[in-house]
C-alpha cells in the first residue's frame, strides 16, 4: 500500500488491530500485497561471476583439507552475494564446483535433488548413473535425474573440477527432499560405458520405449566434441540478434529438457558479435567453455573468461559481447516455468 498520511488516531487504532490480530497468526494482506504482487519480478539473487583463475587455487585447497570420501561431495558452493546462507546461486537453482583427485571416490547416492555436471578442468574422473559409467572429458554435460545411484571417481592423475548444478531450492521449497546412501561406494558396472547413447541417443530408441515430457532423458552424457560440433558447423550461417547461435539440450525421446526442473543450453557468439539485450524470468547460470566476452547483466558489467561462472538473475536485461570466439553453456529452472505457464522472455 502506498504510504499515506493518515490521523494518528486511526494509525494508532490500525496498529493496535495488527498486533492483536497477530497474537491469532493473522496478518493485513493490504499491508504487504505491492510485495507479495509485484508488477514484475524484484529478484532478490543478485549479477555475480566466479572467476575460475581466482577460485581455483581455493578448490584445490579444499583438497588438502578433506577427502572426496570424507566429504561425500567436496564441493564448494556458489553462493549468491545476495543469498547468502541459502545455498543458491538463485532463488530456484543451486552450483557448485565439485573437485575429485586422483584415486578419489565420492561414494555412491541417491536424492529426489536433479543434479547436472559440467566438466572444467581436468581429465581421467567418470561419474556412474544407475550402473553405468561416463568418462568426463572437459565441456562435457552430463546429468543425474532424481532418484539415480550416482558415484564419481578419478582414475587419472590429475585433479578434476566440474560445476554442478542442482535444483535443491526446489526440492526444498515443495519439502520433497529424500536420499539414500549405497551400501557400497562404487556401483557394480551394470552395462558398458556408452550403452546409453547407443540405445537412446542415436535418433533412435528401444522399440517399446515410451515417455512422457516429464521423464528425464537415459542418455546422461552430452558429449562436448558433438555439441561443439554442431555450435561451429552453424557459426558462418546467420546469427540470431539475441542469441548468436543458441541450441537447447534435449531428452531425444520426447524433445522437452533432459531432465523436468533444469533446462540447458550451448551458444556460439563469434568474434565481435553483440547480442541485442534480452531478459526472461528464469534466472540462468552461464559458463564460458572457451573465449571471452563482456556480460552486462542488468547496471553491471563483467569480464568474462575461459571456466567462468555467471549468474543472470530472473528479469535482469542480459547483453553478451564476444572478444573471441565464444562458447557458452548456461542452465535455468525454464521448463519448471513453462510448465507452471509463467515464463516470460522479452526481446528489446
Ligand atoms: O554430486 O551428488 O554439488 O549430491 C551437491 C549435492 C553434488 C552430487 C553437489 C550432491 C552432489
Amino acid at each position: 500500500m502506498h504510504a499515506k498520511t493518515i490521523p494518528e488516531d486511526l494509525a494508532n487504532a490500525r496498529a493496535e488491530f495488527y498486533r492483536r490480530i497477530g497474537q491469532l497468526s493473522l496478518t493485513p494482506l493490504w499491508e504487504v500485497l505491492g510485495a507479495l504482487v509485484p508488477p514484475s519480478p524484484r529478484p532478490t539473487a543478485a549479477p555475480a561471476i566466479w572467476r575460475y583463475k581466482e577460485v581455483r587455487e581455493h578448490v584445490m585447497e579444499a583438497g588438502r583439507l578433506i577427502t572426496a570420501k570424507e566429504a561425500e561431495r567436496r564441493v564448494l558452493i556458489l553462493e549468491n552475494p545476495a543469498l547468502r546462507g541459502n545455498s543458491s546461486i538463485t532463488q530456484s537453482l543451486y552450483a557448485g564446483l565439485q573437485l575429485i583427485l586422483p584415486g578419489e571416490v565420492a561414494p555412491a547416492h541417491r536424492h529426489a535433488q536433479s543434479a547436472l555436471r559440467l566438466v572444467l578442468d581436468g581429465e581421467g574422473a567418470y561419474t556412474a548413473v544407475d550402473g553405468e559409467r561416463t568418462t568426463m572429458r572437459r565441456g562435457d554435460f552430463i546429468i543425474t535425474p532424481s532418484w539415480t545411484w550416482h558415484d564419481h571417481g578419478n582414475l587419472g592423475d590429475e585433479p578434476v573440477v566440474w560445476l554442478d548444478g542442482l535444483d535443491i531450492p526446489i526440492v526444498r521449497f515443495f519439502d520433497a527432499g529424500f536420499a539414500e546412501h549405497a551400501r557400497q561406494d562404487s556401483q557394480q558396472a551394470l552395462r558398458p560405458e556408452g550403452d546409453a547413447l547407443l540405445r537412446y541417443g542415436n535418433n533412435m530408441v528401444p522399440v517399446d520405449f515410451h515417455q512422457t515430457s516429464s521423464e528425464p532423458t537415459k542418455v546422461f552424457v552430452y558429449p562436448y566434441a558433438k555439441t561443439r560440433e554442431s555450435l561451429l558447423g552453424i557459426s558462418e550461417s546467420d546469427a540470431d540478434p539475441h542469441f548468436g547461435h543458441k541450441l537447447r539440450y534435449v531428452n531425444p525421446s520426447t524433445g522437452a529438457s533432459p531432465m523436468p526442473t533444469m533446462g540447458a543450453f550451448a551458444q556460439i557468439l563469434k568474434k565481435g558479435f553483440e547480442t541485442r539485450p534480452c531478459r526472461s524470468t528464469d534466472g540462468t547460470v552461464y559458463v564460458c567453455l572457451e573465449g571471452e566476452g563482456k556480460a552486462a547483466i542488468g547496471d553491471q558489467s563483467f569480464d568474462f573468461a575461459e571456466r567462468d561462472v555467471f549468474v543472470v538473475p530472473s528479469w535482469q536485461m542480459l547483453q553478451l559481447r564476444a572478444a573471441s570466439d565464444t562458447i557458452l553453456f548456461s542452465f535455468s529452472d525454464r521448463p519448471v516455468q513453462q510448465a507452471l505457464g509463467l515464463w516470460r522472455q522479452e526481446k528489446t
